[in-house]
């Protein structure tokens, strides 16, 4: 049977953050806890971040740059690195960490008796958290949502009987409770400020109620016999406005004009907007479910769908095959995309927006060397382009520190960007561990998502205004950059191969190098980027000369002694062999300079390679078995990436599904999720294809509304394993082109047969049709 879930279910309150139900609307979150008697309510701001901007690159670091060559040259790794930490990071500089602003806690008078009916359940499709219970024979809801459209965050109780609601509310920030004070009798305030230098933030709390009494008690809000209760949540810091405990109040005050009906329609409205784009039905073959009872017998699906969500992990752990959970999981990533980025708000971090702690693990921050990109992989294919959005404009207040940061650690133009980054978009060297931190490639890999955005898009004027003067600004810096190598390869240095170190010919460790792989990967790609860019654009001949002319001389991927892609210029003994970070794969994905089918012996060695990192140990992250999951697919193995999928959702997450590095890290959720679309659809390398890494346990299925590179929407459905009916929306006039293992029919809206071009190769069948704008198409196999 199809499995249509949509929602996570539980049947009891949450006890810990990572079983709480996560809302957002890109800058406010929250974390719904569900207790009868007690609630909490976690609170975030996207903007909440401990002590202001740093951005003091050392002015002295340029005087040793050559010294520091000169050595990675000898092979005196140690002097190297030891030069590099005292002259480049000017004494360890760290930056302080994102922050939660605090929890809205309520105290009921219910819950004292005895409560049936339990349920806390999240609707992906609504963007509503809900919890319900019955109790004395009153039932009672309670309804949370972020609105986007208004900005605050509602939280709904009611109950079926008037004059059942009796609660008090209030808001806290422990340990740094700030200074919390009445407003009038229905609105309670908090102010602070985190740290010295740091954002002031102000939240507001505003009550309305139908029926009863409502006043503030001490910093209480005070609520008796109401038959229902809105409460509105606005908060707001000076990262965004002058005022914001003004702007706060004013927020809260705008909402509180409209009746809850409204601000529930409105926000069912936008959020259905965005998440109805997409739709996954997965459906699986009867006999790949794993007997699981004691007895032996088998769990039925339609059984599965009964129960909780954590049950169905907990089952799913077990051996149990639940399509049904892979494809929930695939819907929670795009739903807690558009929870954490919308237009106008931060990137998601390292957890999103979701954070519980005052220091939280590498600072909840932006991880430049895998994470923050893994985040918004999902974006494009997943048919949220504006999720992306908040992407971009971080880039572009990137690209201003990262000027200077390149001028005055290398002496370059352009801009470049290190390994982590924060609120304040800092781009230079933060933090003193050697393996992580020394790595120029951050703002080069982020423009690539600006191309990325145009490339799935096709808006020129995007391109013109917004990625092309990035992608340009990003090459200026590898022009000055790059040194020539023994071999005379461009390469760059110093940096290395995140996070992972090698043994040279001496004998010695270190992770600082010339010109690892995924420098030469990431340069190839941005290279490319800017000379197709200049062509559409019909600008920069000499640009593009130049950019041509330097990208010959990057070092191509190579092939090392264990027939692996070498992850360093020299095929060096990796220290360790099982490393999270398989950087050296970029080119395979999310680049593609090495693309399989075309390219076998390059795909033979991305296949090696994983399989080296596996042997000892690699995937042991939520992120890097995300990574796993989607290089798989581009390797075409249907089965592998389904083997590395299971392996994510059986020990790489939560009871509410979120990501486990461990600890709670969202990566996870974007990169698998991201994995998942590209199992059933892939376009870059020029072409489209359908179903690239089926595997045999999702039997049949359907998925509407992917988007492919160059302006398609791609419906497909499949039954026992192969493709049924795929529909293709063309916005724009141009050459579609197809690859497929199998033969196909390509008709247009009229069911006639479009005229198609056909090459065919040992791998495959690549099929060329005009497409016409506006214009759908139906691929069928041909029998
Ligand atoms: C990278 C990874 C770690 C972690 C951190 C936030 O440095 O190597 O595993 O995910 O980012």
């Amino acid at each position: 049977m199809i499995n249509e879930t949509r929602k996570l279910v539980e049947r009891r309150p949450a006890k810990v953050w990572t079983e709480a139900f996560p809302v957002g609307n890109g800058r406010l979150g929250a974390m719904v806890f569900g207790g009868v008697s007690t609630e909490r309510i976690g609170l975030n701001e996207d903007s909440v971040w401990y002590g202001g901007p740093k951005q003091h690159d050392n002015p002295e670091a340029i005087q040793k740059l050559d010294d520091i060559r000169s050595l990675l040259r000898c092979g005196e790794l140690r002097e190297a690195e030891q030069l590099a930490l005292t002259h480049f990071t000017n004494a360890p500089q760290y930056f302080g960490p994102y922050q939660p602003l605090g929890d809205l806690l309520l105290q009921f008078k219910s819950g004292t008796s005895e409560v049936n009916q339990y349920r806390r359940e999240l609707n992906l499709r609504t963007g509503v958290a809900s919890v319900s219970w019955e109790e004395n024979g009153i039932s009672y809801e309670r309804k949370v949502f972020a609105s986007a459209v208004h900005q605050v965050l509602v939280v709904r109780i009611s109950a079926s009987e008037p004059a059942a609601i009796h609660l008090s509310a209030r808001l806290s920030r422990r340990p740094f409770d700030g200074n919390i004070k009445r407003e009038n009798e229905r609105t309670l305030a908090m102010e602070g400020i985190c740290g010295p230098d740091g954002v002031k933030y102000a939240a507001v709390l505003h009550a309305y109620t139908i029926g009863g009494k409502c006043q503030t008690v001490g910093n209480y809000l005070d609520i008796q016999s109401a038959d229902a209760v809105t409460l509105l949540f606005a908060a707001q810091t000076s990262f965004r406005c002058d005022d914001p405990y003004r702007e706060a109040l004013q927020q809260a005050g705008s909402a509180a004009l409209l009746p809850y009906g409204s601000l529930l329609d409105e926000h069912i409205a936008d959020h259905c907007a965005l998440f109805d784009r997409v739709s996954l039905e997965i459906e699986a073959s009867d006999t790949l479910i794993t007997p699981i009872t004691e007895d032996g017998a088998s769990e039925a699906e339609d059984a599965l769908v009964d129960r909780s969500t954590s049950e169905r992990l907990q089952l799913y752990r077990q051996g149990v095959n639940d399509p049904g959970l892979e494809a929930l999981f695939y819907k929670y990533g795009r739903y807690l995309l558009m929870a954490s980025s919308r237009p106008g708000s931060l990137p998601a971090n390292l957890q999103g927006i979701w954070n519980e702690s005052f220091t939280p693990p590498w600072e909840s921050d932006y991880h430049l060397n895998i994470n923050l990109q893994m985040n918004y992989w999902i974006a494009e294919t997943g048919n949220l382009p504006e999720c992306h959005e908040p992407l971009f404009d971080f880039i572009d207040r990137l690209v201003i520190n990262g000027r200077k940061t390149a001028a005055s650690l290398y002496g370059a133009r352009g801009f470049t960007a290190h390994t982590s980054s924060n609120l304040w978009a800092e781009s230079g060297l933060f933090g003193a561990w050697t393996p992580a931190i020394f790595w120029p490639m951050g703002g080069a890999w982020l423009a690539l998502h600006l191309w990325e955005h145009y490339r799935y898009n096709l808006s020129e004027s995007f391109l013109r205004e917004r990625a092309y003067p990035v992608l340009k600004e990003a090459s200026l810096f590898f022009l000055d950059f790059l040194i020539f190598d023994e071999n005379g390869c461009l390469v760059t240095s110093p940096s290395l191969s995140p996070e992972n170190s090698y043994i040279n010919e001496k004998g010695q460790m270190g992770s600082l190098c010339s010109g690892p792989s995924m420098d030469s990967q990431i340069i190839y790609a941005l290279f490319t980027a800017c000379i197709e860019a200049a062509e559409i654009l019909g600008m920069d001949e000499e640009w593009s000369r130049q950019w041509s002319a330097t990208r010959a001389k990057l070092p191509h991927p190579q092939i090392g002694r264990y027939g692996q892609v070498m992850e360093w210029a020299v095929d060096y003994e990796e220290f360790e062999p099982g490393h999270r970070h398989i950087s050296h794969l970029f080119a395979l994905h999310p680049g593609e300079q090495i693309i399989p089918h075309r390219m076998p012996e390059l795909g033979e060695a991305a296949r090696a390679t994983l399989e080296r990192r596996l042997k000892y140990g690699g995937g042991h992250t939520g992120w890097s078995q995300a990574w796993i999951t989607n290089f798989w697919s581009r390797l075409g193995e249907g089965e592998k990436a389904h083997d590395s999928l299971r392996e994510l959702l059986a020990k790489a997450v939560h009871p509410n599904l979120f990501g486990d590095h461990p600890p709670f890290q969202i990566d996870a959720n974007f990169g698998g999720a991201a994995a998942i679309q590209e199992m059933l659809l892939q376009s870059h390398g020029g072409e489209i294809r359908l179903l690239p890494a089926l595997p045999s346990s999702w039997s049949s299925g359907s998925v509407r509304g992917l988007r492919a590179r160059g302006g398609y929407t791609v419906n497909i459905s499949w039954k026992e394993g192969k493709l049924e009916a795929a529909e293709i929306y063309s916005e724009n006039f141009r050459n579609c082109v197809l690859f497929s293992g199998h033969q196909l029919v390509i008709l247009d809206s009229t069911h006639v047969p479009v005229p198609i071009t056909c090459l065919s190769s040992g791998s495959g069948y690549q099929y060329t049709f005009a497409a016409e704008g506006e214009e759908t198409y139906q691929i069928v196999l041909k029998r």
